[in-house]
C-alpha cells in the first residue's frame, strides 16, 4: 500500500510538560512534574488495545499507588548525571532525562511490589503494601509484570528512534536480570523452616547485595546518563560500575540496619528481615562477634514470626553493640569511597558525589 512500517508508539509528537518543569521549585518537584504525562501515556497505550475502562482505571490506580511515592533518589540521579555529562539546562532535555529517570522508578516499583509479596511485608512508603489491599492480593504479581512492561513501553515511546535506543534496552534488560538473580540469592539464603547460621557469611552477603540492589540502584542511573551523553569508552563504564557497586553495598547495609533499628514512621516500612530469616548484614556481624551461648539465642529465635523471639534477637544485637559497629562501618566506608573518587579522571567525579551525598548517614 506504500505505507512504511512505523513501530508502535514511536514517532508521534510528544508534548513535554515544559511549563511545569520550569516553575518547579527544586530538583524533586521538577522530576515529579513529568510523572503525570507518563502515567497518561501508559493509559493511552492501554486504550489502543481497546481494553475496558475499568482495566485502565485499575492500572492508573496501581501506578499512582506504587510508582511516585518513594524518595525518587534513583530517578533524580538520572537527571543530575544527564545534566552533568550533557552540560545542558534546556527544559526539553531535562524532560527527556526525567523520562529515563521515571523508567528507573517504574522498574523499582516492579521490584518493590513483587518483593513485598515475597517478603510478606506489611507496609511500604508509609502505607500498606499494594498486595495487602483486600481487592489486590496476588493480582499484585501480575501488576508488577505490567509495571516492568511499562519500563519498555516508555523507553520505546520516547527513545525508539534514538541512536542509543538498543543500548538503553540492553542495559535495562541486563540490570533487571541481575536484580532477579540477586533476589534469588536473597530468597534462597536459607531453606524454609531451617536456620543454618553457617550459611550467613560475609561473602554470600556481598554477592546478594551486589546483585539485588547495587546494579539497579547505583550503576543503572549512572550508566543511563553515560549512554545518553555518548560515552563510548568501555573502561569508563567499568570504572563507573566498580564505584557504583561499592556504594550499593554501603546502601544495602544501611537498609539492613534501618530494617531493625530505623523508625518505621521515618523509613515508611516495618522491618521483616529477622522474621524472614534473611542474610542481613546485622546477622552476619552478630555471628562474627557472638559467644557460643549467644549463637544459641540466634539459633532458637531467628527466622520466626513471633514478636517475643524477634525482640530477643534485637536485644542480642544491642548487647553486641551493633549500632556502634554500624556507625563505625559507615564512617570507614564513606572514607574509602571518597578516596576512590579522587582517582576518577575519565569522567566527572560529581556524578558519583551526588549519589554519595544522597545516601550518607541517611535515616530513611
Ligand atoms: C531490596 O531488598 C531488593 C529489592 C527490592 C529487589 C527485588 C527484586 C526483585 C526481582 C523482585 P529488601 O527486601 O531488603 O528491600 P526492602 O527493605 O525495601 O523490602
Ligand atoms: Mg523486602
Ligand atoms: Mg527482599
Ligand atoms: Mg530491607
Amino acid at each position: 500500500s506504500g505505507t512504511s512500517y512505523v513501530p508502535d508508539d514511536v514517532g508521534s509528537t510528544i508534548n513535554y510538560p515544559i511549563a511545569d518543569i520550569e516553575k518547579a521549585s527544586n530538583e524533586k518537584e521538577r522530576f515529579k512534574a513529568v510523572y503525570p504525562m507518563l502515567r497518561d501515556q501508559m493509559m493511552e497505550h492501554m486504550n489502543t488495545h481497546k481494553l475496558p475502562g475499568e482495566s485502565v482505571e485499575w492500572v492508573r490506580e496501581m501506578m499512582d499507588y506504587t510508582v511516585p511515592g518513594g524518595k525518587l533518589n534513583r530517578g533524580t540521579t538520572v537527571v543530575s548525571v544527564y545534566e552533568l555529562l550533557n552540560k545542558t539546562t534546556d527544559s526539553t532535555e531535562i524532560a527527556k532525562a526525567a523520562v529515563l529517570g521515571w523508567a528507573v522508578e517504574f522498574l523499582q516499583a516492579f521490584f518493590l511490589v513483587a518483593d513485598d509479596v515475597m517478603d510478606e511485608s506489611p507496609t511500604r512508603r508509609g502505607q500498606p503494601c499494594w498486595y495487602q489491599l483486600k481487592k489486590v492480593g496476588l493480582i499484585a504479581i501480575n501488576d508488577s509484570f505490567i509495571l516492568e512492561s511499562f519500563v519498555f513501553t516508555i523507553i520505546k515511546k520516547h527513545f525508539g528512534t534514538s541512536a542509543y535506543y538498543q543500548q538503553l534496552v540492553d542495559l535495562f534488560l541486563k540490570i533487571t536480570q541481575n536484580t532477579e538473580f540477586g533476589q534469588l540469592l536473597d530468597l534462597t539464603s536459607q531453606t524454609p523452616g531451617v536456620v543454618d547460621l553457617t550459611r550467613f557469611t560475609l561473602e554470600r552477603y556481598q554477592m546478594i547485595v551486589k546483585y539485588k540492589t547495587a546494579f539497579y540502584t547505583f550503576y543503572l542511573p549512572v550508566a543511563i546518563g553515560m549512554i545518553t551523553a555518548g560515552v563510548k569508552d568501555n573502561s569508563a563504564f567499568d570504572l563507573a560500575e566498580k564505584i557504583c557497586l561499592k556504594m550499593g553495598e554501603y546502601f544495602q547495609i544501611q537498609d539492613d540496619y534501618l530494617d531493625c533499628f530505623g523508625d518505621p514512621k521515618v523509613i515508611g516500612k516495618v522491618g521483616t528481615d529477622i522474621q524472614d530469616n534473611k542474610c542481613s548484614w546485622l546477622v552476619v556481624q552478630a555471628l562474627d562477634r557472638c559467644s557460643q551461648d549467644q549463637r544459641k539465642i540466634l539459633e532458637q529465635n531467628y527466622g520466626q514470626w513471633d514478636d517475643k523471639k524477634v525482640a530477643k534477637v534485637k536485644a542480642l544485637y544491642n548487647d553486641l553493640e551493633l549500632p556502634k559497629v554500624f556507625s563505625d562501618y559507615e564512617e570507614a566506608s564513606y572514607a574509602i569511597i571518597q578516596t576512590d573518587l579522587q582517582k576518577v579522571d575519565c569522567m566527572p567525579k560529581e556524578c558519583f558525589e551526588i549519589l554519595l551525598k544522597k545516601i550518607y548517614k541517611r535515616s530513611k
